[in-house]
């Protein structure tokens, strides 16, 4: 049972021990890197320091610290104390009492100025290390008791002892109720005094529970840098920092109006269906308007967003403002889609807006990401096209576009993803300069309690991790809100890193407008009941205040109503439903004005010889001067060099080739995974690194042409889910790049099995969107045990949405129309010719699909895995199938046996056959593009030896692989005529054995079936 809870207040300062455990602690870890010794344990003798006790030893921690960093930025006083401790002095010999500190007559008088006459100076001293303790607690923990939460219940619950604070229980720091009206100098980190450097404890304590403990909490004593410390503490702490302008007010006033009325609305038209309303955190969307305002003023041009359900349309509508009878005719279960795609409901659909921002006076463009049910999976979607974004604008510093990602509590802090991406947010080719995020903690995930949902106590401590400033906001008070927002903009506008809004509220109905939340919180719920919206008492508020009236509050209300009203009766004219109004990234100039492709061909994939040498010797050389690589790497490249005189290619550079030609037709290719500069197997080696000069790199496929476009290439994080969304994102901001994830191993990808599930596979059906990102999955049973063997290719082939059964319709441009219709391209390449056409061809296409491309270990260095220049040429192209072409196909009559099989084992199968002499009677097709699967092709073949048997042959196991998706479809095509045998390994649990021997003795058996 739900039950009420309160936040238990905590403002300990530690105590003497504590600090002293710490600090010995950390005297000891860091003492080696800092290279004092030895090393002093100051547990008990610290404790046994005449001057110390608890009050102080936060202050003394900061001294030791900035003593660390710089002794002569602490009194000399200090300074003697931590040379001695840090010499081994014995307890209580460490401190020197100092001329300075207590004898020279200026200093005494000034400090006596302060607080009158001080008969004790070692008093007078503790005294303001007390208070000086007391305003950094309140900076470290005055969030533990702002008043957060609108309904009273926080479920927060921080571990320390519990504590009172105010003015009556000063005498936890030392200090007595008399002290209260002494006046005490204050340190440098504050602003409470504003212009006054000494203020009396009373003043101080009231203004620090002002800045701290009201309706924000601010949690950045964790922030590593001191200035990015001393910036908020200014935000937070100058007097008077937070009050609202008569004009903010009534703008905030009218945004709300929008924010709630519009709920009211959707609620009264459609009462029973589910939209995820925003109520209870009506303030999310003037929060949203602040931060957009704010950073449009600081030059931003394009902010992309991405968010789950609650509060979407609303978002949609006051926000991105969506016209509002496009909302509302999504209502209308009846409308028909014209376009085509099976699409997704209205909560997920995504937007794309540009307008003029009332409060910059600049246009502004505004992006809501579609996306998936699947909660917080768009975080680094969002990522990755905010940074395609500045990257295609030159914003390399982030200063013109710009994401904001929204969360809910319990997935913010439930959902890997979240960690992942933040862990983007400073890697130099991933970085967007900060994002802002805004929770909208409601207390509560769908029917479970944030107790249950997370053992951090804020579910926004994830964001920790980066350093990012967390602004805790009680959002029923909107100017609160409001505040908070402005503060998070400038943030990261100031310092280009992530910050995060946490807007605490409520949810006042279920988890949509159909759920019961009473079945399992009744007692929150009761409380909920009983609250006044927050709209209402924000009107109140302020025309209390005189701000507006109550008439023109009224009016104002029903000006918003009648908006809606008029757009409700317009959308009754709307007859269909049009999906591509509702995309996100428009790719102006690609299509037809009809969404259409420009064409239905593919030009040849061919280059030119002479490019092919040139870009064979920029893959061959060290186009910089005294750059001196490694010896291994020189004979990789010298071998490069000897292939290129040869006119031929290894499957590194073929992708040379098709990286290098796109380059130079002005395609920017974007190769982003685990280690793919070297390459996992060492064979890529696009990043060259100086053996004398530290960090000194060269990457020669940016010297291929001067007016090429840039190349990246970046080892990423160790995450598949952020990154492979990332890439998607990366490649949804224009289809004139070609983006490549690689996985360092294919089975890897299954971590990012939501990307694809959700985004790739089944994107454009959902949202009309196409993507041509490109996934290379290193793959084959090589005797490496069950990991890294399979890239699981039944997963992907299973996703296809061609239909096994039906033969097609041949046409001339059958290979296109297959292409066209298909949800993603699957392809095994066994040539390198045959991968650079296929890398090239994804940028020829006239539209774009996602390609998986099963890419070899092996076959990296297979001799006989090379192809020549000849096929790479002008007229060549990527080839579906590819025929046998021995002596089986010179005497098809003489062919017993038609074995079709995909990527590696070709090379197996061929040798093994031609060893046993029987490469008269048996053929071997390669098929080259499993899906779309090239059914013309395949006839061909199966028409060509007409009474030959057909055998599948993959070294996968019978469950796995590819045999599950190509036996039907090759039956399909002979129309049922011949049984497809089977020749591979026996269905298994896992993926590949663990025992080297007995998986030569599998392969070794497999292909005597297969020849036998
Ligand atoms: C990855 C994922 N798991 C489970 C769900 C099912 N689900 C939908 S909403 C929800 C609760 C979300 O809670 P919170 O993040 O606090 O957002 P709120 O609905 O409270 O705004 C859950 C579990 C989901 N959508 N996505
Ligand atoms: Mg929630």
């Amino acid at each position: 049972m739900h039950c009420l809870r309160t936040t238990v207040v905590r403002l300990w300062p530690l105590t003497a021990v504590k600090m002293a455990q710490s600090l010995s602690t950390r005297l000891a870890v860091e003492g080696g890197l800092r290279t004092f010794q030895p090393v002093r344990h100051l547990n008990a003798p610290l404790a046994s320091e005449p001057f110390l006790n608890g009050t102080s030893s936060n202050y003394m921690e900061e001294m030791y610290y900035a003593w660390l960093e710089n002794p002569k930025s602490v009194h000399k006083s200090w300074d003697t104390f931590f040379r001695n401790a840090s010499a081994g002095a014995p307890p209580g010999a460490a401190y020197q009492s100092l001329p300075s500190l207590s004898r020279t007559p200026e200093r005494l008088n000034s400090v006596q100025a302060v607080v009158g006459t001080q008969p004790n100076v070692e008093k007078l001293v503790e005294d303001h290390l007390a208070v000086h303790s007391l305003i950094r607690a309140y900076q470290v923990r005055g969030h533990h008791i702002a008043k957060l939460d609108p309904l009273d219940i926080s479920c927060v619950n921080f571990d320390d002892a519990p504590c009172t604070v105010g003015f009556q229980n000063v005498g936890i720091y030392g200090l007595a109720e008399s002290d209260l009206d002494k006046v005490f100098r204050l340190p440098t980190t504050t602003f409470i005094g504003g212009n006054e450097s000494a203020l009396p404890l009373r003043e101080i304590i009231h203004r620090l529970e002002m800045a701290y403990c009201q309706h924000i909490g601010v949690e950045f004593m964790f922030i590593n840098d001191m200035e990015q410390c001393q910036w908020i503490r200014q935000k937070f702490e100058t007097p008077g920092v937070m009050q609202c302008t008569l004009e903010e007010k009534r703008i905030l006033l009218a945004r709300m109006i929008q924010s709630t009325r519009f709920e009211e609305f959707l609620q009264r038209k459609w009462s029973s269906e589910k939209r995820f309303g925003l109520e209870g955190c009506e303030s999310l969307i003037p929060a949203l308007k602040t931060i957009i305002d704010k950073s449009s003023q600081s030059g931003v041009e394009s902010v992309i967003m991405g968010m789950p359900h609650r509060g979407r349309l609303n978002v949609l509508a006051n926000v991105i403002r969506k016209e509002l009878e496009q909302i509302f005719c999504q209502f209308d279960s009846k409308l028909e889609a014209t376009d085509e795609g099976s699409g997704d409901v209205k909560y997920h659909l995504g937007m794309y807006h540009r307008r003029m921002n009332q409060v910059s006076n600049k246009y502004i463009t505004l992006s809501l990401m579609a996306n998936p049910s699947h909660l917080e999976a768009v975080d680094p979607v969002v990522q990755g096209k905010t940074k395609a974004e500045q990257f295609y604008c030159g914003d390399t510093e982030g200063k013109r576009v710009m994401s904001i990602l929204l969360h809910g509590d319990a997935a913010f802090a439930g959902q890997g993803i979240v960690y992942e991406t933040f862990h983007l947010s400073d890697l130099p080719s991933y970085t967007t300069h900060g994002t802002i995020h805004v929770v909208v903690n409601n207390q509560i995930g769908f029917t479970t309690d944030p107790r249950m949902a997370r053992s951090s106590p804020y579910p926004t401590d994830v964001a920790r991790v980066v350093n990012a400033p967390i602004f805790h906001v009680n959002a029923d008070d909107p100017e609160a809100v409001m505040y908070v927002c402005k503060v998070a903009a400038e943030w990261r506008n100031t310092f280009h890193k992530d910050v995060v809004v946490d807007l605490v509220c409520y949810r006042r109905n279920g988890h949509n407008e159909m759920d019961e939340p009473m079945f399992t919180q009744p007692l929150m719920y009761k409380r909920i009941k009983k609250q006044k919206g927050v709209l209402q008492k924000y009107a109140e508020k302020v025309i209390a205040e005189g701000v507006v009236t109550t008439q023109e509050y009224e009016e104002e209300v029903s000006r918003y109503d009648k908006i809606c009203e008029k757009a409700y009766t317009r959308s009754k004219d709307e007859k269909i439903l049009h999906i591509k109004h509702w995309l996100d990234s428009p790719w102006p100039g690609f299509f037809t004005l009809e969404g259409q492709p420009r064409s239905m061909s593919c030009p040849s994939t061919g280059i030119s010889e002479q490019e092919l040498s040139h870009i064979g010797n920029i893959a061959a050389s060290v186009p910089v001067e005294d750059f001196t690589i490694h010896g291994g790497l020189s004979r990789i490249i010298k071998g490069r060099a000897n292939m290129v005189s040869q006119r031929v290619c290894d499957w590194a550079l073929g992708e040379y080739m098709a990286f290098g030609s796109l380059l130079k037709e002005g395609i920017h290719v974007r190769l982003s995974g685990q280690d793919v500069e070297r390459g996992t197997f060492s064979h890529r080696h696009h990043v060259l690194h100086d053996q004398n000069v530290d960090k000194r790199i060269c990457i020669p496929m940016n010297y291929i042409s001067p007016d090429q476009a840039p190349y990246t290439v970046c080892n990423s994080s160790l995450s598949e889910y952020g990154v492979l969304g990332f890439e998607l994102g990366f490649a949804m901001a224009s289809p004139n790049a070609l983006v490549l994830w690689e996985a360092q191993f294919g089975d890897f990808h299954n971590t990012a099995q939501c990307i694809i599930d959700q985004f790739l596979s089944s994107g454009q059906a959902k949202w009309v969107r196409q993507n041509g990102i490109v996934l290379l999955l290193p793959h084959g049973m090589e005797g490496m045990g069950p990991e890294h063997s399979s890239a699981r290719p039944e997963r992907f082939l299973q996703m296809c949405n061609d239909d096994q059964d039906v033969f097609p319709k041949l046409s001339e441009d059958f290979a296109m129309r297959q292409l066209y219709d298909c949800n993603w391209i699957v392809v095994n390449c066994s040539t390198p010719a045959n991968y650079f056409h296929v890398l090239r061809r994804q940028i020829l296409l006239p539209f774009r699909k996602p390609l998986i491309v099963l890419t070899p270990k092996s076959l990296l260095r297979h001799p006989e895995a090379k192809s020549s220049f000849d096929d790479m040429l002008p007229g060549t192209h990527f080839k579906r199938l590819i025929p046998d072409d021995g002596p089986a196909a010179t005497n098809p009559e003489k062919v017993k046996r038609v074995i079709f099989c995909t990527g590696k084992i070709y090379y197996e199968l061929n040798r093994e056959c031609k060893n046993r002499g029987m490469d008269q009677t048996i053929a071997i097709v390669r098929i080259e593009q499993l899906s779309p699967f090239p059914f013309d092709l395949v006839k061909a073949e199966a028409d060509r030896y007409p009474d030959a048997d057909l055998v599948w042959c993959q070294e996968e196991h019978k469950n796995h692989g590819y045999y599950g998706y190509v036996k039907p479809r090759i039956c399909t095509t002979v129309s049922h005529t011949r049984p497809v045998w089977y020749a591979g390994r026996e269905p298994a649990a896992a993926p590949a054995t663990g025992n080297k021997h007995t998986h030569l003795m599998e392969l070794q058996c497999l292909l005597d079936t297969a020849l036998n």
